[in-house]
């Protein structure tokens, strides 16, 4: 009985193993994440230890749940432009998709309300002026929304420097993302930062100018504060407001002839 017995408890320990060996494979397994403090003290997660990106700032919880909600109810109660894969919205000026060859992305006269006001959007503006994220005489002037459904991504890119200002601001809304960053002069050096939402991502210097910005594809997001890993399948849903100066007369409308290889959709 007691061999009995015992192989039964090997069988059961054995099955456990594999149970939990399954749930590993099924979560996924929790990548290294390091706790980070930026130039300005503030903690950020980087799943690189020692990497510094000048000019590169982060701000947790810098929006509160009641300023999202009332971010998302304005945005959710705009119409979205369908133009490519993620839904998009201006607020403030719109920038002239210069490489990509969709004519309702390029209009030819400039709405200063595309879709909807900036001033509707004031005291996020003013708190980042007063945050000094933006210089006085260089607020910004636009915000673009992007809805990542899925496990939708945006590529590697810089923003074009002749259209936008020195500082480039994400803000997440509603889910969490990690923004990949890799150098223009060594791709090799590349670090993903964390972005919870309500947090604000900051860019300026070399991280705005030397090193591409973009958001992966990936199956799941692991939160670094608690262990979690949140699933990107149809319950997710990430509203991101990209905030710039927009350099009105920088932009340019689109040349027949014009490539599209740098697109970044
Ligand atoms: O969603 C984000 O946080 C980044 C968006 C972005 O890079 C862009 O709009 O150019």
């Amino acid at each position: 009985i007691r061999k009995d017995l015992q192989a039964h408890c090997d069988r059961y320990n054995l099955m456990k193993t594999w149970f939990i060996l399954f749930m590993a494979f099924c979560n996924g397994t929790a990548p290294q994440i390091y706790e980070r403090t930026d130039p300005h003290g503030f903690v950020f997660y980087a799943d690189h230890p020692t990497l510094e990106i000048p000019g590169l700032l982060y701000r947790s919880n810098y929006v509160s749940k009641e300023e999202e909600a009332e971010l998302l109810a304005l945005i959710d109660g705009r119409p979205w432009n369908h133009d490519i894969a993620r839904r998009t919205q201006y607020y403030g000026y719109t920038y002239y998709h210069t490489r990509q060859n969709i004519e309702t992305m390029q209009p030819v006269e400039q709405p200063e309300t595309h879709t909807g006001n900036l001033e509707d959007m004031d005291f996020l503006m003013q708190r980042l002026i007063a945050d000094d994220f933006f210089p006085v005489d260089h607020p910004p002037t636009q915000v673009l929304v992007n809805e990542y459904l899925n496990n939708m991504s945006i590529k590697g890119h810089l923003d074009n420097v002749d259209a936008f200002g020195d500082v480039i601001i994400s803000l997440s809304l509603n889910a969490p993302a990690y923004m990949t960053m890799r150098s223009c002069e060594d791709p090799n050096q590349v670090m993903k930062v964390f972005m919870e939402e309500r947090s604000v991502l900051v860019m300026s210097g070399d991280a705005r100018f030397h090193w591409r910005h973009g958001i992966t594809r990936q199956k799941q997001v692991y939160i670094p504060t608690t262990s979690d890993i949140i699933k990107r399948d149809d319950t997710y849903r990430r509203v991101s407001l990209t905030i710039r100066e927009i350099k009105v007369d920088g932009t340019k409308k689109v040349q027949s002839g014009d490539d599209d290889r740098e697109r970044k959709f």
